[in-house]
């Protein structure tokens, strides 16, 4: 049976912030700190702040820009949080009206209407709820029949989404499927850390997944290989959760928020994913030159060079590999499918490609693709 991706959607959130704004922001938090605590920096006892650069930001990572939900309080020297106001439970949930917003798009693009999809897989790094379920939300909004659920894989949630609507297809239990990623990964940031500050933005993408039977859409993607990985690592990791209420001293520590050690996960992660990559292209019989395109993870502009370069064989030209982040900054699992929808549409029957997520966990989904 053959599988198809035949419609993406994009959601972009209404503010944005770019890197002269956030370090701003943060570099007066940092003058503020320094100075409350002057005579204590200056006896020893404490350290004093490093201010942010703008240039080090896009040279270290590629990102210029983000957008967010709620720019309110993200800024603000006193808060450095955005507050995001509460909504009723009678009124749509904010991930719910994200997702909405992409899977409108997708449907259109792959012709087909909301009575059609008998499945929602809402796949992201967090969700804003345990239950009920955001996908069950969007199912009731969209008027969708079937089943929906909720799963979570950090960055690699897409393409792990993209791989289980696949096996539901196969596997009988759907027959057209609704894979969405609500990434809101702004209030994670710890917007006080220097070494973290820059690295997220919200975003909602959408794909439609079906029978190749029943797609009709002009760029369908038919699904060659499929595989996902995962090898446990503390070096990205957020312990929020609702454990913490527990210690209620320290629900709001630090470690509830995104950490890691960037350059560990740097160089654990891109032989991984490379390895992961290479196997799945043998598998598939594919070699470096039947590649036209490769949509990569969009965490760092460096990382991704690497890899292109290591898959290609060459250093990758025009939009070999396209690039993303720099608008978006990192949108955990979203990024590789913002830069497929973006980069699908000169594609043509035959052309083949590689959709590739990598991150926390550590998790790496990879799809190779071609367009029938
Ligand atoms: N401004 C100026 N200088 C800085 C700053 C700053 N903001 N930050 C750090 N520096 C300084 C450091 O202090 C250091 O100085 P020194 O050499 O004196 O010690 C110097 O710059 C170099 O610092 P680094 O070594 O940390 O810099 P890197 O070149 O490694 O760049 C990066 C940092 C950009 C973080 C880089 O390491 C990186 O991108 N690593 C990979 C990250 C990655 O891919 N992570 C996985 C993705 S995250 C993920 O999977 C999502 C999880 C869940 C998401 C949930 C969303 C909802």
């Amino acid at each position: 049976m053959s599988i198809v991706i035949s419609g993406t959607g994009l959601y972009t959130p209404p503010h944005k912030i770019s890197n002269d704004e956030l370090v701003g922001a943060f570099n007066q938090y940092v003058t503020e700190f320094n100075q409350q605590n002057a005579q204590a920096i200056e006896a020893g006892e404490l350290e004093a702040l490093k201010p942010s650069s703008s240039e080090f930001i896009t040279k270290a990572s590629g990102i210029e820009n983000r957008y967010v939900m709620t720019k309110e309080g993200i800024l603000d020297t006193k808060k450095m949080m955005p507050l995001t106001p509460q909504r009723n439970n009678d009124e749509v949930s904010i991930q719910a009206e994200m997702a909405i917003g992409a899977a409108k798009q997708a449907l259109e693009a792959a012709n087909k209407k909301p009575e059609d999809i008998d499945l929602i897989i809402v796949a992201c790094s967090y969700t804003q709820r345990a239950y009920p379920a955001i996908a069950i939300e969007v199912q009731q909004q969209l008027g969708c029949g079937g089943w929906a659920f909720d799963m979570l894989v950090a960055c690699s949630s897409a393409t792990f989404g993209i791989m289980n609507a696949s096996n539901a297809l196969e596997g009988g239990t759907a027959k057209s499927v609704l894979v969405i990623s609500p990434e809101i990964a702004s209030p994670q940031i710890n917007y006080r850390d220097r070494d973290s500050h820059f690295i997220f933005g919200d975003v909602a993408t959408a794909v439609v997944v079906e029978k190749e039977e029943t797609a009709t859409s002009e760029h369908a993607f038919r699904i060659l290989a499929k595989k996902p990985m995962t090898s446990f690592s503390n070096n990205i990791r957020s312990n929020f959760g609702h454990l913490a209420r527990h210690t209620p001293e320290e629900a709001f520590e630090g470690d509830k928020l995104f950490v890691q050690q960037g350059r560990k996960v740097f160089k654990e992660v891109l032989p991984m994913v490379s390895k992961l990559i290479d196997e799945q292209m043998s598998l598939a019989g594919i070699e470096k030159n039947d590649l036209k395109r490769l949509f990569l993870h969009q965490a760092n502009i460096n990382m991704n060079t690497f890899i292109a370069k290591k898959v290609l064989g060459r250093d990758p030209i025009g939009n070999d590999a396209p690039i993303i982040l720099n608008e978006f900054a990192n949108t955990a699992s979203a990024g590789s499918i913002i830069a497929f929808h973006r980069f699908h549409d000169d594609m043509v029957k035959g052309d083949k490609g590689i959709i590739c997520s990598f991150g926390a966990g550590y998790s790496a989904g990879c799809l190779i693709i071609e367009h029938i």
